[in-house]
């Protein structure tokens, strides 16, 4: 396909829609098989009505090398045997940047190469910035929604089977006395 032509797209950083619309996609909680520690938790939560954890919707810029998607993505407030809701997370095939913009809610910014986990607090108007060869996962640390906008390249791919090999090194933990951020070293 020949690039797009240039055009404006309208992003609602209140109600996290992209005008013109392209592909979206909701992940519940089944989607999320081997992610949290607690499986047990997790079994629950899916038997519990499978819940939505979260959305994503992009914009029509198409994932073709050179071009340049953007979707935003919207976390669900809750938790999994403690485990703050996330996203699955990935490594790029193609080892490419990417940045995620926060929007609106309170959330983070996992990222892992594998030997070093790093943890970025991203709330509205913060910039976190995914360096090559990172894996990288959101979570919602907060009690609303937690919307991000992310800008990547369209060659980067999403490989979804390294993190299930090789976990995110750190994991986010509601606090037992309060809801605040607990990362945490991986048992
Ligand atoms: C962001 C981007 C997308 C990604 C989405 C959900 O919007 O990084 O490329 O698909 O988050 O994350 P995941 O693919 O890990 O479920
Ligand atoms: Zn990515």
């Amino acid at each position: 396909t020949p690039p797009l032509q240039p055009f404006a797209i309208r992003f609602g950083a209140d109600n996290g829609t992209l005008e013109p619309q392209g592909p979206t996609l909701q992940r519940r909680m089944s989607d999320l098989e081997g992610l949290f520690a607690d499986r047990r938790a997790w079994e629950q939560a899916v038997a519990d009505g499978d819940p939505v954890v979260y959305t994503v919707v992009s914009s029509p810029v198409p994932e073709a090398a050179r071009e340049l998607p953007q979707s935003i993505t919207t976390i669900f407030p809750g938790d999994t045997g403690g485990e703050f809701w996330m996203t699955k997370g990935h490594q790029h095939p193609d080892p490419q940047g990417e940045i995620y913009l926060g929007l609106e809610g309170r959330g983070g910014l996992l990222l892992f190469d594998g030997d070093r986990a790093e943890w970025l607090d991203i709330s509205p108007g913060v910039i976190g910035y995914i360096p090559p060869g990172w894996a990288h996962r959101s979570v919602n640390v907060g009690d609303e929604p937690y919307r991000f906008l992310a800008v990547y390249p369209g060659s980067a791919g999403h490989d979804y089977g390294w993190v299930l090999t090789h976990g995110m090194g750190l994991r986010a933990r509601r606090a037992e006395t309060e809801a605040t951020v607990g990362a945490e070293t991986e048992a």
